[in-house]
């Protein structure tokens, strides 16, 4: 391993002498909650390999999958003061910091999956990019996190009604937990990590994902009933650290914010190649698929927009994403 160190160090100088430019070559930490092959995970790689050519290799980006840096909250502070360089997170976790994150974490503000990648990949979605800065970290690019619906491991659900009394895991995030007890169930925000062993002991009676976190994560194994009300469609984002930020030429910062850009395309497709795999795997696997009247999740949602949009520019924002065709 030093051995092959000592010959790509070599190459280095000996590149740099024939050329006579110095060029230092600079790998950026990049964080990921989900295992190596998950979509995001592999978008990120993408986005890094589009670096790596359009700088001539003097960037490169290791995604640290699995949550091998920390739980989401924790990366997302690693991100905010430099410790990682990127991250790709929910907007969920930044509800309590940046405003304008809540209103794509808004229950049923998007009408569709693609709703919200209009939404999201247009201007108003550069706005809520342009959020994040003061906050120390750069917004780069949203990626599709698909819809979130409940699943449980105690009965199935055909109304809204069935939710009453039962108790469902969220994340870190008031919206969600006002979201669950407008639906008269109660809510306990948890890292991801931990959801699978709070069905499995009982501590929970389920969660609510998407189906390829509900498949990966393997919370199926202890989660049998999902039922698809689809409550929520909260994008994904790619994040980089201002003080990385900082240290790159205005070219390259161009170059960084095309490429991201340039690989949400890429993360769309994958996407949605692992919803349909991810659901054949539940399915196959004994999880049962119920599909309630979704009107009575939505009219059940009043309070939460009551409570949590009385900021004109939020409900600005929540006007114009309605207005999207
Ligand atoms: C996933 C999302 C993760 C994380 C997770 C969760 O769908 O991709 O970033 O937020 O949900 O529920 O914590």
């Amino acid at each position: 391993m030093l051995h092959i160190w000592k010959l790509a160090a070599a190459a280095t100088v000996a590149a740099s002498l024939m050329t006579g430019t110095a060029f230092a070559q600079t790998m950026l930490r990049s964080s990921d909650t989900h295992p190596d092959g998950y979509p995001t995970v592999e978008a990120v790689k993408h986005f890094g390999e589009l670096i790596k050519e359009r700088t001539d290799g003097r960037y490169t980006v290791e995604v640290y999958h699995s949550a091998q840096l920390g739980q989401e909250a924790d990366t997302i502070e690693q991100v905010r003061t430099g410790v990682i360089d990127l991250n790709r997170v929910s907007m969920g976790p930044w509800n309590g910091l940046i405003p304008e994150t809540t209103v794509p974490s808004l229950p049923y503000v998007f009408r569709s999956v693609d709703h919200a990648r209009k939404v999201m990949n247009g201007p108003i979605g550069d706005e809520i990019l342009a959020a994040f800065e003061p906050h120390g970290v750069i917004g780069l690019a949203f990626y599709d996190g698909g819809a979130r619906s409940f699943y449980n491991s105690r009965k199935p659900i055909n109304s809204a009604e069935d939710l009453k009394g039962m108790k469902f895991r969220v994340m870190q995030s008031d919206i969600f937990v006002d979201m669950v007890a407008a639906l008269g169930a109660s809510a306990t925000p948890m890292p991801y990590g931990e959801v699978y062993s709070g069905i499995e002991t009982g501590v929970i009676d389920g969660a609510e994902n998407n189906f390829p976190s509900y498949d990966t994560a393997r919370h199926a194994e202890v989660a049998k009933h999902f039922s698809l009300d689809e409550h929520l469609i909260v994008p994904e984002v790619l994040v980089m650290s201002k003080v990385s930020w900082d240290k790159l030429s205005p070219e390259d910062q161009a170059i960084f914010k095309q490429a991201a850009k340039d690989s949400v395309e890429k993360q769309y497709e994958l996407w949605d190649a692992q919803v349909a795999k991810s659901r054949e795997i539940v399915e196959a696997g004994g999880s049962q698929i119920t599909e309630p009247d979704k009107q009575a999740f939505i009219d059940a949602m009043k309070p939460v927009y009551d409570k949590h949009v009385t900021d004109p520019k939020l409900q600005d924002l929540v006007k114009r994403i309605r207005e999207t065709q």
